[in-house]
């Protein structure tokens, strides 16, 4: 257990008014290019699996799914692409239950594709996710993604064991808004019983850090094929990915804290927090 008020060498960490300086008391996990790369080969090829299964002609290339992901959460990013680029079907009776039955299907192929052990974690996510179990700072999941689908990407990679590891998990509809909306940041921070200023977000993509910035948490953005060029003003280091000690992230905006390593851990997570 990390004593509060000394950090793990002992030194105290308390400010003079008492507050807790850089300590970390919860880390936020954004799921889709963050934990791992799931969009092009998982849930981009699930979309389009559905989309043969139901007797649609659509599919969604690698070029065309990047700009989709301009709208986050599968439903709504359906009825984007009709609205966009297939408006006749717009006429299509309870279009609503309709995209949401297309949904379940797509649901149902990205959930084999991981079981299928389709996609692996990104680097440092498994060593930072154990090294902060350790260190007994408390982890949460806050993403778009339907929960079933967390479930599916935690047990293809960290076993069935990894679902208890996590003290929180917000995914998908379990609040109105999506990212960039921050409903999912304040329904995880309120679960964990934590203020904002306690914790940091890790995040991919422009619209997950303006949902993690609104709920006023610092954020570190590890960026993937289709996020690099997004506008990440704002968040507290963009690097290449976690990193780990033998293969080390490249630093791509702010600056690593003073003394840390070229990885992610939780000495730098503490230390961004300053
Ligand atoms: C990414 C999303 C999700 C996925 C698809 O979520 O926007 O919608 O693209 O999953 P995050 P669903 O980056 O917040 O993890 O089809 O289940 O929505
Ligand atoms: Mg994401």
């Amino acid at each position: 257990m990390v004593n509060e008020n000394r950090t793990q060498n002992g030194t105290p960490n308390a400010t003079q008014n008492g507050t807790q300086k850089g300590s970390v008391r919860a880390v936020l996990f954004d799921v889709d290019g963050t934990l791992a790369d799931t969009e092009r080969d998982g849930h981009r090829v699930a979309f389009n699996a559905a989309f043969e299964e139901s007797g649609l002609d659509w599919n969604w290339d690698v070029e065309l799914y990047g700009d989709l992901l301009e709208i986050t959460g599968g439903k709504e990013r359906i009825h984007h692409y009709i609205r966009n680029y297939n408006p006749a079907e717009l006429e299509r009776k309870e279009l609503d239950s309709w995209i949401a039955s297309l949904h379940k299907i797509k649901t149902k192929h990205y959930v084999s594709l991981l079981a299928r052990g389709g996609i692996p974690l990104r680097p440092g996510v498994e060593r930072l996710i154990r090294e902060l179990r350790s260190a007994k700072i408390k982890i949460a999941i806050a993403t778009t993604t339907t929960e079933e689908n967390v479930t599916a990407l935690l047990k293809s990679t960290l076993g069935e064991d990894s679902l208890g590891w996590f003290d929180v998990i917000g995914a998908g509809d379990i609040v109105p808004g999506k990212k960039p909306e921050p409903d999912i940041y304040h329904w995880a921070l309120r679960q964990l019983g934590l203020a904002a200023h306690e914790c940091i977000a890790v995040e991919d993509s422009e619209n997950g850090l303006r949902a993690s910035l609104a709920a006023g948490l610092d954020t570190v953005v590890t960026v993937n094929d289709y996020t690099r060029q997004q506008n990440f003003s704002g968040a507290s280091l963009v690097v290449s990915d976690l990193g780990e000690p033998t293969r080390p992230f490249s630093l791509l905006e702010g600056a690593a804290p003073e003394g840390g390593g070229e990885w992610v851990d939780a000495k730098l997570l503490s230390a961004l927090k300053g």
